[in-house]
């Protein structure tokens, strides 16, 4: 086994919070895989960072009319925050808007550039003539050649995982202000990832014990044949691309945002004051680099990036990629720009980290999508935690307290199921660590929770209430077992729950869990266990449901909303109101007949009571011209006035400075 690991994180889009899906995804095996090997006492470290640049940012900061540089720094500030306050650890959390991010990904791109890896080819791009501008990947939306879904951006359908070109789409549309782009010619800078592909099928094709879905990918991909593909873009946020005929133009987000994973360490070298540190790792062919992922980037991870290192040629190439499939939530993927998610801020404020780690580590996207529902994260917590692992600590550290002054027993001898028990110990730290180092984290969980079941048995089986009166001594040595048990939870439950893991440690008066030394019993007869705590509460029926609720909601909000073209249906027009007369018999409603640019109408409006038709005549109004007709109490409309209301007061819309009847508001 190489003893270095490097480990990486996907590099979460400043462009929003952090949701389950992201949790399930990347980052929560990353921690556990993390945590388990400085357990180890391996030479591992954990790198991530805020990803800042490209559409993405750009798409997100628009929509909230802030500028990219403001939405970058609140989101990297706030995903810092609610990882740390989620126990997820990182050695450095980075950032690719540092100067020296900048500075690595500008050397990269000229070095590989200056072994004639990039090519310039002057293309046609998409360009709107509405918003005057090119439309960079994101910025175009269309229907997916190959699966059809109608969602797919110029750069990848989210849907089939494919990444496209936005020549690719059928019938584009920009994403700023739906209107039909046009193709015209631009100068852009391209990978030659045809020219690396020999290299990269020779060096994949020895990672067979990596996992299927990764391989299956790069399979499909190599028998089409690698093309060129474009790393600038037409953007005014991102880095600039290093070289003097390519001005106004940035990287591709996705070109420099995995060099980010080598800016980060570096960053972390230069914090602990020792500089040089990060060679230690990355140019040291034996470190094994490891890059946790969601399966939509694949593609990256496992041809891309490791072609940009070959081309490069100074660093490590990956050894591991362990991709997750998707968590899903009510059948669908979790979606940021949507605003369909269960947000990890959110969760927080109502749960210790430690429930919601082991409701995603027990459902682990890992061979396929899984779903993320409430009530089975309430039964895990409720049926799994509390009752199965909380319980056996606590019946054990309970019986102390109240039998033995707080003092654990001494043991004399062991029985046979003692040490049966014991031995358990031993056997589920071997087979957690063969889990685990395969990446199957999700068995690594259930195997420590078959270890709480046992230990309830063994618990049930031997009766210390009733040997406690009858036979003493063998009372003793079973809470004796049972302490020592409580401690191998501890340290085997650390990747997994660390928050829990602590209070137990603080039970146990004990400083450290020690992996290794997990089956060998370490707490001496005699020592003082501290105060008892609940380790897990049950989580309420009433609170699931108030979460499922709010699933929905914010959601909803957003589906609500309208797109420009919908908006733009709406026919709204200024008139003149020629003459009005109240309807007989209908107390609130007049009938008003209108002038909009030479055409009559009449239409039928329920403002009788706040207008007298004296005061109508002559006014300038706003009408939506192009409602379908209608019968209002029997007589014929054909048109509706706009009016502002509230708490019974009715105002008409009219307008600021005077215009002919007939012109078109928008
Ligand atoms: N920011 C994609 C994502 O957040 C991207 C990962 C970069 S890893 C170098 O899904
Ligand atoms: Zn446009």
């Amino acid at each position: 086994m190489k003893n270095k690991i490097l480990i990486t994180s996907a590099l979460p889009y400043a462009n929003g919070p952090i949701h389950l899906g992201h949790l399930a995804g990347c980052y929560l095996p990353g921690d556990i895989y993390y945590r388990y090997q400085k357990l180890r006492k391996r030479d591992a470290i954990h790198i991530c960072g805020t990803d800042e640049n490209g559409i993405p940012i750009t798409i997100e900061a628009e929509k909230l009319g802030k500028s990219p540089q403001e939405l970058v720094d609140n989101y990297h500030e706030k995903i810092r925050k609610s990882f740390e306050a989620f126990g997820i650890v990182h050695d450095n959390f980075s950032r690719t808007s540092t100067p020296l991010h900048h500075k690595n990904a500008r050397d990269f791109f000229t070095r590989i550039y200056e072994k004639k890896y990039i090519v310039n080819k002057t293309i046609k791009q998409y360009f709107c003539p509405r918003c005057n501008r090119f439309l960079a990947d994101r910025y175009i939306e269309g229907t997916c050649p190959y699966c059809d879904s109608k969602e797919a951006r110029g750069d990848q359908c989210e849907s089939c995982g494919r990444w496209l070109d936005p020549e690719n789409l059928v019938s584009p549309g920009c994403k700023i202000c739906g209107g039909t782009p046009v193709l015209k010619e631009t100068k852009h800078w391209y990978f030659r990832l045809d020219v690396m592909q020999p290299q990269l099928e020779k060096w994949l094709l020895k990672k067979d014990n990596w996992k299927n879905n990764v391989k299956k990918f790069c399979k499909g991909w190599f028998k089409e044949g690698l093309e060129p593909r474009a790393i600038t873009r037409d953007l005014t946020w991102g880095i600039p691309v290093p070289l003097k005929e390519a001005k106004g133009k940035v990287l591709y987000v996705w070109f420099d945002a995995p060099i980010g994973y080598i800016s980060s360490t570096m960053e972390w070298a230069q914090r602990i004051g020792k500089p040089d540190r990060w060679k230690d790792y990355w140019l040291d062919s034996e470190t094994r680099l490891i890059h946790f992922i969601g399966k939509d980037n694949i593609v990256f991870h496992a041809m891309v990036w490791p072609a940009m290192l070959m081309a490069h040629g100074d660093f490590v190439l990956p050894s591991e990629i362990p991709a997750n499939e998707f968590l899903n939530i009510k059948g669908g993927k979790f979606s940021t720009s949507r605003r369909k998610a269960i947000w990890l801020q959110d969760t927080l404020e109502l749960f210790d980290p430690d429930l919601m780690r082991y409701a995603l580590a027990v459902n682990l996207p890992e061979n396929k999508d899984t779903e993320f529902d409430w009530n089975d994260f309430q039964s895990k917590v409720n049926n799994e935690l509390a009752n199965i692992l909380g319980n056996f600590i606590n019946r054990t550290v309970s019986f102390i307290k109240s039998n033995y002054s707080s003092r654990v027993p001494l043991c004399k001898a062991l029985s046979n199921e003692d040490n049966k028990m014991l031995h358990f110990l031993d056997e589920t730290k071997k087979s957690m660590e063969e889990k685990i180092e395969k990446f199957e984290l999700k068995k690594g969980i259930k195997t420590l929770m078959d270890l709480a079941k046992a230990a309830n048995r063994y618990f049930d089986k031997e009766k210390p209430w009733e040997t406690k009166r009858n036979a003493p001594e063998k009372c003793a040595n079973t809470i004796n077992t049972c302490i020592q048990v409580t401690d191998a939870l501890a340290s085997l439950m650390e990747p997994y729950l660390p928050f829990t893991s602590k209070k137990i440690l603080k039970i146990l008066n004990i400083e450290k869990n020690e992996w290794n030394r997990v089956g060998i019993p370490r707490i001496p007869g005699n020592k003082e266990i501290g105060k008892v705590e609940i380790l897990f509460r049950k989580v309420e029926n009433e609170i699931i449901t108030l979460q499922k609720e709010k699933i929905g909601e914010e959601e909803k909000k957003m589906a609500d909303r309208i797109s420009i073209d919908e908006f733009k249906k709406v026919e709204l027009k200024v008139a003149v109101v020629e003459s009005a007369e109240k309807i007989e018999n209908a107390q609130k409603l007049t009938k008003i007949i209108v002038d909009i640019g030479g055409e009559k109408r009449q239409i039928v409006a329920g403002i009788a009571e706040n207008y007298s038709p004296e005061e109508l005549v002559g006014k300038k109004i706003i009408v939506i011209a192009n409602l379908a007709p209608a019968k209002i109490r029997g007589v014929d409309s054909n048109g509706m006035l706009l009016a502002a209301t509230k708490d019974n007061k009715l105002t008409l819309l009219t307008i600021d400075k005077d215009i002919d009847s007939g012109a078109k508001v928008s």
